[in-house]
């Protein structure tokens, strides 16, 4: 097989004074951090669509993109299908990387006739399992894409069309049996265009019902075919679709509960959705680990001044370093750290798909160290504990119990007859303290 990223060599690390930028500073995959290397603590993955798809198309730029990703193949051919998987292992082993997350119609052009294109997936993704073999490199997560082909334009599980719905339960078994085959760990649920754009024309309580029918099918059929893994919902709350049914995590935990769902389903939590809803990434990683329900993670970084998903590579490592704390309390994660993440339409070359991949996983690196410190450095998780001391021992331990009641609590204020103030919340003790965590 011809070499595509020529002049490239495979990326090693060289430390953090290194001024090579074909060269990790941070990613160190043999370093241990808390009795574990930092390969197994970061699983990171490589979103095929945005690698080896992603032309840096916008609308301003009438369909047009930048950057060349036919590999020197025909564009929309399956010979192009076949240069992306050559492309795409070549990429994750000059990396390191060993595992990837892919739609359907990102591994081939989509024929009108579903037969045809699943015809296709068969074949690509024989190659794909043949390419697999005698490296450590994984499926971590598939999905059907239910977004992109207009059929899907009021939906998928939420369409009102059963004909719709069909299609998209048939793309889900497709998806789910090529997940199974290529070793994934987990199935993603993304729901684009599971929302509305009107509620006058929308009924939305059968809307979520049928999503929620869906999600069983596509989990009865799994168990059937031995998908051991975990169902993600990836939450989002707008983009396409004006409003979305997985809003944020907190929405998703609650849809998956009242439906049953919440054995087979956690989160696949993604940075720039999180920040979309108005809450910070890290809100969202807390609410999914409280409730058991953090599975994977979409690690990419949004712009604050903009008011939409726009996918960049991480860079901010103060919002890495608080995803890893929570990674870390949380035991690790089922699923990984998937780059859902794009070059800028200007980088447009092979080696700016390797800065991006670069930035990101140093970013990542140095998150996990920092957070690792800020556990080890044990002052903001005492001092947090120690806020709540009141709840240890007397009134304080019979309501944290469960056992006492709202009169024995009053009956408390009455003899109290004023309460002492809170203790201080320290919010700028605690920035420092993170501060001189990760600079000092
Ligand atoms: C879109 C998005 C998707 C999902 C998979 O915002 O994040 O790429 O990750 O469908
Ligand atoms: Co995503």
């Amino acid at each position: 097989m011809a070499e595509i990223f020529t002049g490239i060599p495979k990326i090693a690390y060289e430390g953090a004074g290194g001024k090579n930028p074909l060269a990790f500073k941070f990613y160190d995959p043999e370093r241990v951090v808390l009795g574990k290397p930092m390969r197994e603590h970061l699983p990171f993955a490589m979103a095929w669509w945005h690698n080896l798809c992603n032309t840096g198309k916008d609308i301003f730029g009438m369909g047009v993109g930048t950057a060349d990703k036919t590999f020197g193949a025909e564009d929309g051919s399956m010979e192009q299908a076949r240069r992306k998987v050559d492309a795409g292992f070549e990429f994750m082993q000059k990396l390191g990387i060993r595992y990837f997350c892919f739609h359907d119609v990102d591994l081939v052009p989509e024929a009108d006739d579903i037969n045809e294109t699943n015809r296709r997936l068969d074949e690509i993704t024989d190659y794909m399992l043949e390419k697999t073999k005698g490296t450590q490199i994984r499926c971590l997560w598939g999905t059907a894409n239910m977004f992109s082909n207009p059929r899907f334009m009021n939906g998928a599980g939420s369409s009102n069309s059963a004909e719709v719905f069909c299609f998209a339960a048939a793309q889900i078994k497709k998806a789910l049996e090529l997940t199974v085959k290529l070793g994934g760990r987990g199935y993603v649920f993304w729901g684009g265009r599971e929302g509305y754009e009107t509620l006058l024309n929308t009924d939305m309580k059968f809307e979520l019902d049928n999503i929620a029918r869906l999600m069983k099918m596509a989990v009865a059929y799994g168990r059937s075919i031995g998908f051991t893994g975990d169902f993600y919902i990836e939450p989002k709350p707008k983009e396409p679709m004006k409003h979305q049914y997985d809003y944020d995590a907190s929405t998703a935990i609650g849809f998956l509960r009242a439906y049953g769902l919440d054995k087979d389903f956690k989160l696949n939590i993604e940075a720039n959705h999180a920040t979309l809803a108005g809450h910070s990434f890290q809100h969202d990683l807390r609410v999914s680990r409280i409730n058991g329900m953090l599975g994977s993670i979409d690690a990419n970084q949004g712009d604050l001044l903009l008011g939409w998903d726009t996918d960049e590579f991480p860079f901010d490592v103060y919002e890495a370093t608080m995803c890893m704390y929570e990674v870390l309390q949380a035991g690790g994660l089922s699923g990984g750290l998937n780059f859902d993440a794009k070059n800028r339409r200007p980088s447009y070359t092979h080696e700016d798909m390797f800065y991006g991949f670069i930035l990101g996983m140093d970013t990542f690196a140095l998150g996990l160290l920092k957070a690792a410190a800020l556990m080890e450095d044990g002052r903001v998780d005492a001092f947090r504990k120690e806020r709540y001391a009141s709840y240890g021992s007397g009134i304080g331990a019979r309501i944290a119990n469960g056992e006492a009641t709202l009169a024995e609590c009053a009956a408390k204020a009455a003899e109290t007859k004023k309460p002492a103030l809170p203790g201080s919340g320290r919010q700028e003790y605690l920035e420092s303290i993170v501060n001189g965590i990760l600079f000092g």
